[in-house]
């Protein structure tokens, strides 16, 4: 096989074919703040060093799902199988016009040069992924020094983690100057409750530092019972109810590494008034929230 036939694993799963339309109707301007794009490889291809090899999922798809669920912008957050190659994001924001923003995968060696290319492009925020599984681990002095370097532009850092390793992060997020948005709420073991110490380190985190968001996602990630992942929802909530001015959402599609099954996203969009529940909580999750940060 040559690597301009990247075919995907054998075991991965595709995004939904066809989702439900929402009954759920989002507010004007919605954005869907967490979402991938996936090659196609033959014109961007998917990175050496990747953990695994997704199905394409390329721009025009993802706008069209855009439209189809009712959402009017996107933000396109680099996957780890692109690397540190932001091609095929930056392309997606380009094609978006001001309708999308992506968040980058940068190394130490970033100039200031190729950060202004990538603002002019759209992207506002860099990701420090800590996911055994997605990344080789990254020294914290490198991500130390890229934080020094985007921050001049009013960039932020997305982080990805899993619960357990929160403890051992603290003092090292509480260094980072910049705004963090934790993904999918720090992957919280739902089987252990809301009121467990592990998430409720979490929650003080939050509480403790004021620059320190959330995106309240994945459910169908973080769910022991899967469809509708009811389980999930006391958790989306206590964020929600707690920091309704520091939550973002996303579909995440087209949900890499899905293992038990493909979420439909219009019952993803469905789940939105489950964990945000006044019209007040659904205006800043999907609209103020990530115009502010990504927008103003
Ligand atoms: C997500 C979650 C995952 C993958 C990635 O960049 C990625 O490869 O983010 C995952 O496998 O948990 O946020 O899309």
């Amino acid at each position: 096989m040559t690597e301009d036939v990247q075919v995907m694993d054998a075991d991965w799963l595709e995004f939904h074919p066809n989702p439900k339309k929402p009954d759920f109707k989002l507010p004007m301007g919605a954005v869907d703040a967490h979402c991938h794009v996936f090659g196609p490889s033959p014109e961007f291809p998917f990175a050496p060093e990747r953990k695994y090899t997704p199905c394409n999922a390329g721009k025009d798809k993802l706008f069209a799902l855009r439209d189809y669920l009712g959402f009017s912008r996107n933000v396109i957050v680099q996957a780890t199988c692109h690397g540190k190659d932001n091609r095929a994001m930056m392309d997606a924001c380009r094609a978006a016009g001001d309708l999308a923003r992506g968040i980058a995968s940068v190394g130490a060696d970033i100039t200031r040069d190729e950060i202004a290319e990538m603002h002019a492009a759209g992207v506002r925020g860099v990701r420090f992924n800590f996911v055994k599984r997605l990344v080789d681990a990254t020294p914290k002095e490198v991500f130390l020094t890229i934080a020094d370097k985007i921050k001049e532009f009013g960039w932020h850092i997305v982080v990805y983690f899993e619960a357990q390793d929160l403890e051992e992060l603290i003092p090292f997020l509480k260094q980072l100057p910049t705004i963090i948005v934790v993904d999918h709420m720090g992957r919280p073991d739902v089987s252990k409750g809301v009121d467990h110490p592990d998430f409720q380190r979490f929650i003080t985190l939050m509480a403790e530092n004021e620059n320190i968001w959330s995106k309240v996602t994945c459910p169908e990630r973080l769910s022991l019972q899967g469809p509708p992942y009811d389980d999930v929802v006391p958790f989306c909530q206590a964020i929600v109810d707690r920091f309704p001015d520091r939550v973002l959402w996303g579909t995440d599609w087209p949900h890499p590494n899905m293992k038990s099954h493909m979420p439909d996203d219009g019952a993803l969009v469905d789940y939105i008034p489950k964990i945000a529940r006044t019209p007040e909580q659904q205006q800043k999750l999907l609209v103020d929230n990530p115009m502010r940060l990504y927008w103003a």
